[in-house]
């Protein structure tokens, strides 16, 4: 049973922030778990991660594993920080357990010790519980923070949220979010790799090193072994650079930017996807061919460049819509040599995308890769969940989150038994450069150098070889309850308030083209509206009109 001596500072009433200051919440203030776990303003924090973790350890000595805490509010501003759990595979937590989460986190400080109690019991009176046979060797939970000032204060509150039921805490101390992932995983299946942030290097560097000695690069390559990445002022500078000290410069060679001002401020994936702009510290013009984009917390990735003939500093980008195609087309072309010879023991894949895809790629893998996306909610779990059901499945949202996930089948047929050749041995290094707990923009920044000295591609190849994306458009709209908004069909079409979708109908048939949608975030006060259209021109003017008629809402 729980000690239910809870340190003051970690109670709603005295809730303590990295300053010492007491930022007390109401007793009734109601939280959700969303996209991506619990994320606010940092001093609302405290007794949040505190609550969390304990719940983290139960579910720990439930499952008799590693269960992970990641303290993170990934391309969100500095003040801010985050909480999510993940679950042993390395995987989001089960959406049961997000339902436990929430109402946790929503009791008042007087009701906290009965609902404990009582979830307590429900889990000692389930037969499966190995609680309940006191079959506890490998509980758990390990903790990572990014780098934010309020993470090592956060930390501290994990640390004694676990406490309370006695159960193992490790500390893996400043990490990206999927080296969090893996580090779960790792500590959960040994065979995967060793449970430390060498381990994780280690397994990454090592499948790249050995996938590019068994790269051909095609007579007439353009690819250039050379970028220059925008780290966000985030944990990805550190950590990136650590893993790089194992793969020889001749190999890839990366000149770092953006190590160490303020966090995702000007630059990052999420900046950049956004304002379709080049990040502070690059310059405009053609001058920088190849560049790439981390997030805070290095679990999204985009590449970019100038865009020729702007001096205005837009940028033309290679979003995670065209590392998802680029990926599957590489996949596709070792499993079709494959399949070939096996024909009775294929390996299917598939593609996950959400409705913030550009048009034109989903068009392209379904006319070209002749595989038909499956649409999802925005969110990785959705994406993971999806992608799971193939032997392989490539899942990317359009902002540069993604990875692949691969199948008991595909790891019975391709990594137990390894094979001598050339297609086979690819495929599976290829799956060990991929981090498969959740997208990583390392292992997603190896697996795309890969893939393009394969091709033998320039950024220029990338481009033109595939597709052009319809000109497209995202706007924040800030609202005073985006609980109102109430979305169906993968969140594209909107439910409530009534009325709402006939207008967005309305106006996206004015254009040639064109595409709308407008949902709620999950991890801002916002709604989200996103438009794509025949011209840029068009476009913006269609996203101006939806947000107009988002804000034509609150006056009414
Ligand atoms: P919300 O705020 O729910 O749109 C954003 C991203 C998600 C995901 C989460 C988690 C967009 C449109 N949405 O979610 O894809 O990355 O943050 O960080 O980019
Ligand atoms: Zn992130």
């Amino acid at each position: 049973m729980t000690n239910l001596d809870f340190p003051p500072q970690y109670t709603r009433a005295g809730n303590t922030t990295h300053t010492g200051e007491v930022h007390a919440i109401p007793q009734d203030e109601q939280f959700a778990y969303g996209t991506a776990g619990f994320r606010f303003r940092a001093e609302k924090l405290p007794f949040i991660v505190y609550r969390c973790a304990y719940l983290a350890s139960l579910r720990a000595r439930q499952l008799d594993s590693a269960i992970g805490v990641m303290i993170t509010a990934s391309h969100n501003p500095a003040q801010d920080n985050g909480v999510k759990l993940v679950d042993p595979s390395g995987d989001m937590l089960s959406s049961q357990w997000e339902i436990y989460a929430t109402e946790v986190i929503n009791a008042s400080d007087v009701d906290l010790p009965k609902v404990i109690r009582d979830f307590e019991k429900n889990f000692q009176r389930s037969s499966q519980s190995k609680i309940a046979r006191g079959l506890i060797h490998n509980a758990k939970v390990v903790c990572g923070i990014d780098t934010r000032v309020s993470g090592p204060h956060l930390m501290e509150a994990a640390r004694a949220g676990a406490a309370l039921f006695n159960v193992k805490f490790v500390d893996i101390g400043v990490v990206s979010t999927p080296m969090l992932h893996y580090s779960v995983k790792s500590f959960n299946v040994p065979e995967f790799a060793e449970a430390t942030h060498q381990g994780y290097y280690q397994a990454i560097s090592d499948a790249f090193k050995e996938l590019y000695d068994r790269t051909q690069e095609p007579d007439g390559s353009r690819y250039q072994p050379e970028l220059i990445v925008d780290c966000a002022n985030g944990v990805g500078a550190p950590r990136f650079r650590e893993l790089l000290e194992l793969i020889p410069e001749e190999k890839l060679r990366v000149e770092f930017r953006n190590e160490n001002g303020e966090l995702n401020h000007g630059c990052g994936a999420d900046f950049v996807k956004i304002a379709q702009k080049m990040p502070d510290g690059f310059n405009s013009g053609a001058k920088e061919p190849k560049c790439a984009s981390f997030d805070g917390d290095a679990d999204r990735i985009l590449y970019f460049r100038a865009k020729n003939g702007c001096q205005d500093g837009t940028a033309e980008l290679f979003d995670g819509d065209r590392i998802a195609v680029l990926f599957a087309m590489y996949i596709k072309e070792q499993l079709d040599i494959y399949t070939s010879s096996k024909p009775r023991n294929s390996l299917k894949m598939g593609i996950v995308q959400t409705a913030y895809a550009n048009g034109s790629s989903t068009r392209f893998i379904r006319e070209h890769l002749k595989i038909e996306p499956i649409i999802v909610p925005t969110g990785v779990k959705h994406l993971h969940e999806a992608a799971s059901e193939f032997d392989i499945g490539v899942y990317f949202e359009a902002n540069g989150h993604g990875t692949i996930v691969f199948s008991k089948h595909f790891d019975s047929v391709v990594r137990r038994n390894p094979s001598p050749l050339d297609h086979m041995r690819r495929l599976h290094l290829f799956s060990r450069v991929i981090n498969e707990t959740v997208g990583d923009a390392f292992a997603d920044l190896l697996a795309t150098e890969i893939v393009l000295r394969h091709f033998g591609w320039s950024m220029d190849d990338w481009m033109q070889k595939l597709y052009e994306d319809v000109p497209n458009v995202q706007i924040k709209v800030p609202v005073e309850d985006r609980s109102i908004f109430k979305t169906t069909n993968a969140e594209q079409t909107l439910l409530k308030p009534d009325g709402l979708q006939k207008r967005i109908d309305e106006e996206v048939a004015r254009y040639n083209n064109s595409r709308a949608f407008i949902r709620p975030s999950g991890t801002e006060n916002i709604v989200r509206v996103y438009a794509e259209a025949d011209t840029l021109e068009n476009t913006h003017r269609l996203g101006k009109s939806l947000e107009q008629v988002v804000l034509s809402l609150s006056s009414a």
